[in-house]
């Protein structure tokens, strides 16, 4: 067993260096080599995606993944920015689909970042479309005939694009609570009415499971006015990466929100992967210990499961991440003082 561990920019390095360390503490005999990504890439190589990272990465059996953005980039041509990297990776790699499971961690609560009237209920899962909608349609910049200056970005989905994302969406919900909640913005959008019907299409093959749709305008209201009623949301590019943000904040912190990205390649031992947390690189703290770690070891524990196969490993670590909690060692980020090295100690003490 192979894990690439991708750090990136940022505080991406501090919180897998805690990641790397928990799952060394297991003594799987899982090997891990480590690769320049995103602005750290760049700056090395001129390239964010080198080529020698893309090949390590296509050889193992999973991906844990930092973050990258770097505020040093700005300027470059959008190609070579350190995001190109993350959106390479999924590209290249076929990873269509991104789970992003929010809960409330034993122990939170009663935590006073999150609404008592709703904390408890909160056990839901947005599945975002990983490799269409605006981030890969057409882009550019162009003047118009008046001398004005026009940016685009065409948003465009396929209909296998939405099938696919659909099925592994109604897939997670035959396992969870049964209920399928398609976001979308099918008044307005020709992208989302496609998206619409087919979802529609592919629910014939699901009667077990109970479809809505919903305008993702409502749908941002309704997480944040009642969050317990989503199961499983599947969503595209766009609205996932918005909506997966926000449903970080109705379970206290975006610093304990995973991922996995999936596609459809199958390792020796379980689906190949690329497992992040949804946080970006956040340059204003990076370099100072103070990042919650506790997001990337989640995103180890899905790797663990979904491509090693080794779920018992999974759920210690997710145990021991729920225990750290409960024991009210937090970071800043959840009011505490605890920095990155003795969070991942923490969790290592709680294996
Ligand atoms: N670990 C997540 C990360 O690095 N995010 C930076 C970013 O630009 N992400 C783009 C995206 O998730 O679509």
């Amino acid at each position: 067993m192979k894990i690439a561990v991708l750090p990136g920019d940022g505080i991406g390095p501090e919180v897998t260096r805690e990641a790397v360390r928990v799952i060394e503490a297991l003594d799987l005999g899982i090997a891990m080599e480590e690769a320049l990504v995103g602005g750290a890439a760049y700056k090395a190589t001129g390239h964010p995606l080198p080529p020698e990272t893309l090949a390590l990465a296509q050889g193992c059996d999973a991906i844990l993944f930092g973050a990258v953005g770097d505020p040093d980039c700005d300027a470059l041509e959008r190609h070579l920015r350190p995001e190109q990297a993350i959106l390479g990776l999924r590209k290249e790699l076929t990873l269509f689909a991104n789970l992003r499971p929010a809960r409330v961690f034993p122990g939170l609560e009663n935590h006073s970042a999150l609404r008592p009237e709703v904390a408890g209920a909160i056990n839901l899962l947005i599945v975002r479309e990983l490799n269409g909608d605006v981030y890969f349609g057409e882009k550019g910049f162009r003047t118009t005939a008046t001398g004005e200056r026009e940016g685009y970005d065409i948003m465009s989905y396929s209909e296998s694009e939405v099938r696919r994302i659909a099925h592994v969406a109604f897939q997670a919900a035959q396992g969870r609570a049964k209920r399928l909640c398609s976001v979308d913005k099918a008044n307005v959008l020709e992208t989302s009415q496609l998206w619409r019907d087919v979802v529609i299409e592919v629910s014939k093959d699901y009667p077990d499971v109970t479809l809505e749709h919903m305008y993702v305008d409502n749908a941002a209201m309704q997480l944040v006015r009642a969050p317990g009623k989503f199961d499983v949301v599947v969503t595209g590019n766009l609205f996932g990466d918005i909506l997966s943000d926000q449903a970080s904040m109705c379970v206290g912190s975006i610093g304990l929100l995973a991922s996995a990205s999936l596609g459809e390649r199958q390792t020796d031992f379980g689906t190949f992967g690329l497992y992040e947390p949804i946080h970006g690189s956040a340059p204003d703290i990076a370099g100072q210990g103070l990042a919650n770690p506790m997001a990337t070891i989640l995103s180890a524990a899905m790797l663990l499961r979904h491509s090693l196969g080794l779920g018992e490993a999974a759920d210690r670590i997710e145990a021991a991440v729920a225990k750290t909690l409960s024991a009210g060692v937090l970071g800043r980020d959840l009011g505490g003082s605890a920095g990155t090295a003795e969070i991942g100690d923490a969790v290592l003490a709680n294996l």
